[in-house]
């Protein structure tokens, strides 16, 4: 993988605590990526159950709390998710970043807009219960995927209401960029990675950090916006053995005052 600088990292849909998280991953790259401000871009979390966290889950979020220390000078934003409702006091506390709802900024002369995206999903706002429900059931099943061909199936349905539902967050976030004057507008939640241009707005959809996808995210510099995929496969494997155990890691993340 080539060296990453950055302005902005932007990274969505991670779902921590999910048995599909790529959170190993999602460390690699906060480890190896160079920016300045990096955008959560809501449904880091798959639920409120923070016993369903594992080893590198508790990592990624104490790297996200290294981050943040004013000191680094790395502004870390939090976009919430359908998934993190709920969560905004919570994480202010524990790993002591602010969430927005909705997050605008200037920079090189554009107007960004970044927001999660579950607001254009009409189902989801209609059922939300019944979506909840079949969305935690998706990802805790993707990994029983290959064996059983009933579940292939339902699988299947749930990406096809994922592929569906990728135009439709597209189309409402282009809306709300013309009525917010914003040129480019960043989207997660379809866990589709995409990219569209229309009437001189610009989309970005930065997909998702779960097993069934190639894990995705966007960088934006001074010359570019690019949506980019996460290989990390030329990247030195962590080495597990040096690494506290899960209880000193919890204490770890814990202690530190917000
Ligand atoms: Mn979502």
């Amino acid at each position: 993988m080539e060296p990453i600088f950055a302005e902005t990292l932007i990274i969505s849909d991670l779902h921590l605590g999910s048995e599909v998280s790529r959170a190993r991953e999602a460390l690699q790259l906060l480890r190896v990526a160079n920016f300045r401000r990096l955008i959560l871009l809501g449904d880091i979390f798959c639920d409120l159950n923070f016993r369903r966290l594992r080893k590198h889950h508790w990592r990624f979020l104490s790297e996200i709390r290294r981050l943040s220390n004013p000191k680094r000078g790395t502004e870390v934003i939090w976009v919430e998710g359908n998934h993190d409702r709920g969560l905004t006091q919570v994480m202010s506390h524990l790993v002591g970043i602010r969430v927005y709802g909705e997050y605008e900024w200037t920079f090189a002369g554009k107007r960004f807009l970044a927001v999660h995206g579950h607001q254009f999903d009409r189902f989801l706002v209609n059922n939300a219960l019944l979506s909840g429900i079949g969305e935690w059931v998706y990802l805790n099943l993707q990994r029983f995927e290959s064996k059983q061909n009933r579940l292939s199936r339902f699988l299947d349905r749930q990406n096809s209401r994922w592929l569906r539902l990728s135009p439709k967050v597209c189309r409402g976030a282009m809306n709300l960029a013309q009525e917010r004057d914003a040129d480019v507008v960043i989207c997660g939640h379809t866990h589709q990675a995409m990219q569209a241009e229309q009437d001189g707005v610009q989309y970005l959809n930065s997909g998702c950090w779960t097993s069934s996808q190639v894990p995705t995210f966007i960088t934006i510099s001074e010359s570019d916006i690019s949506l980019r995929q996460f290989s990390g496969d030329e990247l030195e494997p962590t080495d597990d053995s040096q690494l506290p155990d899960d209880d000193q890691e919890y204490t770890d993340i814990h202690s530190g005052a917000a």
